[in-house]
């Protein structure tokens, strides 16, 4: 469960949070596969509470009417075309999956496929359940729980989402169908929302009884769906992420939150020299790493202090970080621009997403960041790519927060987040010959629109980045010689 099954060469996945199916087929086509991305962690794709009480907030898509493949997104039809073509050119497609309760919101009662519930009576007539398939005696999650009762945490409501047992044969029942549905869709794994709110015996249960992925869309045979959990742990949780890793691997929180520290100058980066382990993070294989995630860029979940969109340049340099960095199992965040935390994806009037719409630049408009689309993060995923498997080494730092280092023979990378300039002769491991730097603009034929860089016969170049450079990194790689 812990193989994304990427197409061959590729490493990294997008979250297209709140993005319509329809939109994520041309994505894939016009930029994530031709860019090398691996795959996109969609939003919620089963049927959820409309909430027009509080404007269509983004989070009605985690209270769960029914598990038919309907929301705002696109309906089941609009799902499978979006798989298929998405596998198509390479880029896979990881499902949000809610299975930890239903939606308990107290003011409305209609689902995004027209379906009702009687939530007051445990009552979900569109799956179905009733009373039998939750948790009792009722009680709701508090936040002291947190700290020293597992047991409520996994049987007690998440902020009054009706909690599903999943040590019912029904429930389980309920949720294989779910998740093998969309596997014979074409999907290549899950994250598991709220994986912290159940027991890991009956998630290996639910988990063993999935389904190959489908060879059909070009998965070998025999493949495991990839399985990322949904556990904050920052350490002092009466539930541990090691009780997950067993089954699955686990986004990692404390990742996001020290990088974003780091390149807020709350900690030098000289320190990042033995970033991994040492730094209380998972196993590599374990780590689903991420800077920022749809709830803590907005304050929910493990919120405070990360880095998002909104801090461009910082948040550029952590993401190169992460991506140029072997650590981990990357994602990166692809966000709508919003001041209102609550606030839902750019909509009309009847509540319908608006499409992302792309400029010249190959930027996102229409209230859409596209995160991904920026050149920086973009050129930094063909890095990590291109990196693949090759090890990290020589690392140089200034003693303070200028470092750089190489994957060997593959890639190089520095980094000035000091209020001075880095001006160095440094070893790049890379051939000798004249790159261009993919964070200052790109190679075009034979031209570059960035800074060159001439790497001599013994790996050696003068590396400069001004601490008033429009970004903080410099990068290069086997494939942007120019
Ligand atoms: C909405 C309304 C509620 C209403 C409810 C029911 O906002 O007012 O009561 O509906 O009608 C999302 C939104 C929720 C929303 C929900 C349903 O975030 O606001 O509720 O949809 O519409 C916990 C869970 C974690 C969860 C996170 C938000 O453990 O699984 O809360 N994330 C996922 C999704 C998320 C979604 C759901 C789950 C539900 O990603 O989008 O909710 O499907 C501690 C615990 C964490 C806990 C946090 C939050 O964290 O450790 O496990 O997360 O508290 O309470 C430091 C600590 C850190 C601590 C944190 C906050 O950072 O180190 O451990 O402080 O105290």
């Amino acid at each position: 469960y812990k193989n994304p099954h990427y197409a061959p060469g590729r490493t990294t996945m997008v979250h297209l949070f709140e993005w319509k199916w329809d939109d994520i087929a041309v994505e894939c086509e016009r930029w994530l596969g031709p860019r090398g991305f691996g795959g996109v962690q969609i939003s919620p794709p089963n049927e959820n509470l409309i909430i027009w009480s509080r404007n269509r907030p983004w989070w009605e898509r985690y209270q769960p009417m029914s598990y038919r493949l309907i929301t705002r997104s696109g309906n089941e039809q609009q799902f499978a075309n979006m798989v298929r073509r998405c596998n198509n050119v390479g880029v896979r497609i990881y499902v949000d999956a809610i299975i930890n309760h239903m939606t308990g919101h107290a003011e409305e009662n209609v689902g995004t496929g027209g379906s009702t519930a009687n939530f007051g009576e445990w009552h979900y007539p569109a799956v179905p359940y009733g009373r039998n398939d939750f948790n009792w005696p009722h009680c709701v999650i508090d936040s002291s729980d947190y700290v020293n009762d597992a047991h409520r945490v996994r049987n007690c409501e998440l902020s009054g989402l009706k909690d599903l047992n999943q040590a019912t044969e029904h429930v389980r029942r309920m949720i294989v169908n779910y998740m093998n549905h969309l596997i014979n869709l074409g999907v290549a794994g899950f994250r598991i929302d709220a994986a912290k709110h159940m027991w890991p015996s009956d998630l290996r249960i639910i988990y063993n009884r999935l389904n190959n992925l489908n060879t059909a869309h070009g998965f070998p045979s025999g493949a495991r769906p990839y399985i990322y959990q949904e556990v904050i742990d920052l350490g002092g949780e009466a539930v541990s992420r090691n009780e997950y890793t067993p089954i699955g691997a686990v986004t990692e929180f404390k990742f996001g939150l020290e990088l974003s520290g780091a390149f807020q100058r709350n900690n030098q980066l000289r320190w990042l020299v033995n970033w991994g382990t040492p730094w209380g993070l998972l196993a590599s294989n374990d780590a689903l790493t991420f800077i920022d995630n749809h709830d803590n860029q907005r304050g929910h979940g493990a919120g405070g202090n990360i880095l998002t969109y909104k801090q461009a340049r910082p948040y550029k340099g952590a993401i190169a970080f992460m991506l140029a960095h072997a650590y981990g199992f990357p994602q990166l965040m692809s966000s709508f621009v919003f001041d209102d935390t609550e606030a839902g994806p750019p909509m009309d009037r009847s509540g319908n997403i608006i499409s992302p719409a792309i400029n010249s630049d190959n930027t996102c408009g229409n209230g859409w960041v596209c995160e991904h689309r920026w050149r920086q993060i973009y050129s930094m995923v063909v890095f990590r790519n291109v990196a693949g498997n090759a090890p990290m080494t020589n690392w140089w730092d200034n003693g303070s927060n200028q470092i750089a280092f190489c994957r060997q023979g593959r890639g190089f990378i520095a980094f000035n987040n000091d209020s001075w300039n880095l001006n160095q002769n440094l070893q790049t491991c890379l051939p000798a010959g004249t790159y261009c730097d993919v964070i200052s603009g790109q190679r075009n034929g034979n031209n570059c629109t960035g800074k060159r860089i001439t790497v001599g016969n013994d790996g050696r170049a003068i590396i400069s980045v001004g601490s008033n450079d429009y970004d903080m990194m410099l990068a290069i790689h086997v494939g942007s010689e120019s």
